[in-house]
């Protein structure tokens, strides 16, 4: 039965139904009882996995098909009217002319399957920013992780139909189909508020409330309404006098957002009386406050994080938000207690069990047990040191912006900008080594504007504008800094420990944000001075070893000029003089 009046809810569902054919409709309300059903429908089916009721109570395990592991950014559009409007960097087809190519594709699609309609809310619905979006799936295990990942239901339902124009909602369409790779379309409709994915059942390409709505279409709302969707992880540190100050930071996928979100301080931190607290760790919705400082509220309500890697000494925080009532997809599922293990969990494979593809697995043939992109989906209210702000409708005040990538050479392990336009400018050289997160290779360094260049919803070079015109209108803007944890030695091992040691970095720059910790000019822009990084109980980092991460390579940096230079010329005259003015000051330093 349908749960609402609204009679664009109701149009639009009837539509989708009758392209692609369910044997059943049925409306997610979001009740536990409803959700309990639906996991015993999946159990039944074999969809999902039960695990341990008593080490991991309300846990599942989910397998993807094998060839359906990650994001798909050369199956991923942007589809606005007008070419122009996607950029260089989007795919890009005519709208009209890709109604057509999908509407043969969900055409029947649902025949003998049950479509869920999800009502779903970015951030906490009763929030003047929510966003409202329905997503219709024939996955339960969609369903299951959209109802951990965002606010869903009938209290969405009533936002929506008490709000300004109860038809102003995302359109989501996710069908499974035949989980076709060649026929595999991630589509954003940017003016039509809609986005359609078919042919997939992985995470990113399904829950259309993370990085399709709340990245791509947000984004593109953003430039229109004067605010901007961001790949950032919001972040609280509580000093010894008990003030939190916030910054947020943009990484790309699987470089270190979800590790930083939740770090724990290094001991001589924690004595003095730090805390660190996590508002989010994927996406950050930025606005101008009534006080003129930026504020961020994070849209989502769980983590969709990376489980290899993840273990009781690098992410603590992360483990214990994933022992209950968490579904994990494409780890190791270890059949002695019905548990589940991932490549850098412990240093104790599981002896009797199935990798992420079902099959028995022996961890002596080499291979990897858990897939690289295998991940948790876990509430973030779970999170010991989830914010006492995540829910607030205001989100909370940032006072630093932070880039960062994997980069082996060149990027130093911190420096901060001279001022917003040059913050811009660095944001808009970002590069970073690829990762598992998207289908293609790994390794390969390539430019990662601002972290957004596989969810950037319009045209790079407009939205490199937008920042720009941000910047002028925030009266009391934060600082924006540049981070690399990855740089390497001659035998390719991280120098800097990263993980919790990242704090003595955060340190530094939420110093400089509130003018109490000092720097020096450099090329690049400001930076510390080795003395001013807190090394007090790291014995591994020498002076000299963090001189060297703070060093900047001329020659290198000449060679990343040239390399800017060739990747700017993409954007023609939707280039901001502005950042080639930078780019010129940069060369001209490094002359
Ligand atoms: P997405 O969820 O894909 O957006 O990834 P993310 O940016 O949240 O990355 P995450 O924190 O999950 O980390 C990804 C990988 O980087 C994991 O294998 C981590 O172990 C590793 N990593 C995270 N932080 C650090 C760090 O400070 N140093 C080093 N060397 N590795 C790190
Ligand atoms: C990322 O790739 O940045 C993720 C995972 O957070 S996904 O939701 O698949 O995009
Ligand atoms: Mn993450």
């Amino acid at each position: 039965m349908a749960l609402t009046n609204n009679k664009a809810v109701l149009d639009w569902v009837e539509e989708m139904a009758a392209m692609t054919q369910p044997d059943a409709v049925v409306w997610v309300d979001g009740s536990e009882a409803q959700l309990d059903e639906l996991r015993g429908q999946a159990l039944k089916s074999g969809e999902i996995i039960a695990l341990n009721e008593e080490k991991l109570p309300g846990c599942f395990l989910h397998r993807t098909a094998v060839n359906d592991v990650a994001r798909v950014e050369h199956r991923t559009f942007i589809c606005s009217r007008r070419e122009e409007d996607a950029g260089p960097t989007n795919n890009w087809m005519d709208p009209q002319e890709m109604y057509a190519k999908l509407k043969r594709l969900y055409t029947g699609a649902m025949k003998g399957r049950t479509m869920y309609v999800i009502p779903f809310s970015m951030t906490v619905p009763e929030s003047p920013f929510a966003k409202f979006g329905i997503e219709i799936t024939d996955s339960i295990y969609v369903v299951l992780n959209m109802a951990i990942m965002t606010r869903i239901g009938l209290r969405v339902l009533r936002c929506l139909d008490a709000s300004k124009d109860p038809s102003d909602f995302t359109k989501g369409l996710h069908a499974k189909a035949e989980i076709d790779e060649e026929n595999r379309y991630i589509v954003q409709f940017p003016e039509d508020n809609a986005i359609w994915s078919i042919n997939s059942g992985y995470g990113g390409n399904v829950l259309l409330g993370k990085k399709c709505f709340a990245l791509r279409i947000a984004s593109h709302l953003g430039h229109n309404e004067g605010w901007m969707a961001e790949h950032m992880l919001i972040l609280g540190i509580e000093n010894p006098q008990g003030e939190v100050r916030y910054l947020a930071a943009a990484f790309p996928s699987a470089c270190g957002k979800t590790n930083l979100a939740m770090l724990i301080p290094p001991e001589i931190y924690k004595k003095k009386g730090y805390k660190v607290w996590c508002v989010g760790d994927d996406i950050a919705w930025l606005r101008i406050g009534p006080d003129g400082r930026l504020w961020a509220v994070n849209p989502e309500a769980g983590f969709f994080g990376v489980a290899p890697g993840t273990n009781m000494k690098s992410n603590p925080n992360a483990l214990l938000s994933t022992q209950k009532n968490t579904i994990f997809t494409n780890v190791v599922h270890n059949l002695d207690d019905n548990t589940v293990w991932w490549e850098g969990l412990d240093k104790n494979p599981p002896a009797n069990a199935l990798n992420w593809k079902g099959e028995k697995w022996d961890s002596a043939d080499g291979s990897k047990g858990a897939h690289p992109n295998s991940r948790f989906t876990a509430p973030a209210g779970q999170c010991p040191c989830i914010s006492d702000k995540f829910e607030a409708p205001e989100g909370v005040p940032i006072s630093a912006l932070v880039f960062g990538g994997r980069r082996a050479k060149t990027a130093p392990l911190v420096y901060q900008s001279r001022d917003w336009q040059h913050g811009v400018f660095v944001g808009s050289i970002m590069a970073s080594e690829t990762t598992a997160a998207a289908s293609g290779a790994v390794g390969v360094v390539r430019r990662d504007p601002m972290a957004m260049l596989p969810f950037c919803g319009y045209h790079m070079g407009d939205y490199f504008r937008h920042w720009l015109e941000m910047g002028k209108r925030i009266p009391k803007p934060p600082k924006i800094f540049n981070v690399n944890w990855f740089r390497t030695d001659e035998d390719g091992g991280f120098i800097w420990p990263g993980f919790g040691d990242n704090m003595r970095v955060l340190d530094w720059i939420i110093g400089r944000a509130f003018d109490e910790a000092d720097a020096v000019e450099s090329p690049v822009g400001y930076l510390p001075k080795a003395e001013d990084i807190n090394l007090d109980g790291l014995d591994k980092i020498s002076l000299e070893t963090l001189r060297s991460l703070l060093s900047i390579d001329k020659e290198l940096w000449r060679e990343e000029a040239r390399g800017i230079h060739e990747f700017y010329e993409k954007f023609g005259d939707h280039l901001p003089r502005e950042l080639r003015d930078e780019l010129a000051k940069l060369e001209a330093n490094l002359a």
